[in-house]
């Protein structure tokens, strides 16, 4: 049956608290935050899992109506997202090249830190999380100096918290930044209004609503 926008985020939600890739408590974010829940999105850790991962993006991106030339995964954890994607659309057949980065240049053999497919035409950045933005404005910077177009960024989560300018928190979210002033197209397949949506659905997550509704508004963005 056809699924909205907040049905699939929803099924996505619990899908990712089942795997145990959501979870609550105290974390501390790459911007140095302390938050009640966090996305490892390493514990998509079985081939299984990967697959409804990648099925999860594969009908975001459909329902974006977001066109692209080619998928590229960011080191380390996109890799092996942006490879499950390129199946999954292959498989729908939407066969798109797919490159990715390494971390650290190689001297010898292929040689350069890209690796697959030239990166070229209109980029579909495929990645994680975004938070505070550090992560996609790297991406995008690496697409660039390869002479492609950063066009889209798909996400399986997108925290709509503060982004940081300098160390500074600003009062945009990372992906307003992406979107508004970067022009890129972003497609998340849930996003934190949607996850907390989703815990207030039933009683069993109500300990973890407090907190992460308290999170928002010290970090989030409407
Ligand atoms: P920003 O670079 O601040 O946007 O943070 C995005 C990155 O933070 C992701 O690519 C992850 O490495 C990491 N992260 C998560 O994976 N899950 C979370 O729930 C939160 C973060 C985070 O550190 O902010």
């Amino acid at each position: 049956a056809a699924i909205g926008q907040d049905g699939l985020a929803q099924e996505f939600v619990q899908f990712a608290i089942d795997a145990g890739v959501l979870r609550f408590g105290e974390f501390k974010t790459k911007a140095g935050r302390m938050s009640p829940y966090f996305f490892n999105a390493g514990l998509f850790d079985d081939g299984a899992k990967l697959q409804r991962l990648a099925q999860f993006y594969a009908r975001a991106l459909q329902a974006s109506g977001i066109e692209f030339d080619v998928i590229f995964g960011p080191a380390y954890k996109g890799i092996p997202l942006g490879a499950a994607v390129a199946v999954e659309l292959a498989r729908l057949g939407v066969n798109k090249p797919f490159a990715y980065n390494r971390k650290e240049a190689k001297d010898h053999g292929e040689g350069g830190t890209l690796v697959g497919a030239p990166l070229k035409g209109r980029v579909l950045i495929v990645d994680d999380v975004i938070s505070a933005g550090t992560a996609v404005r790297e991406s995008i910077a690496l697409i660039r100096a390869a002479g492609a177009t950063p066009h889209a960024v798909a996400i399986a989560l997108d925290r709509q918290e503060k982004a940081t300018e300098g160390g500074q928190d600003v009062s945009w979210s990372a992906v307003q930044y992406v979107r508004d002033t970067l022009g890129l197209q972003v497609c998340a397949i849930a996003n934190l209004a949607q996850l907390l949506q989703h815990l207030q659905s039933t009683d069993k997550f109500l300990p973890y609503v407090d907190a992460v509704s308290a999170y928002r508004s010290r970090y989030g963005v409407d």
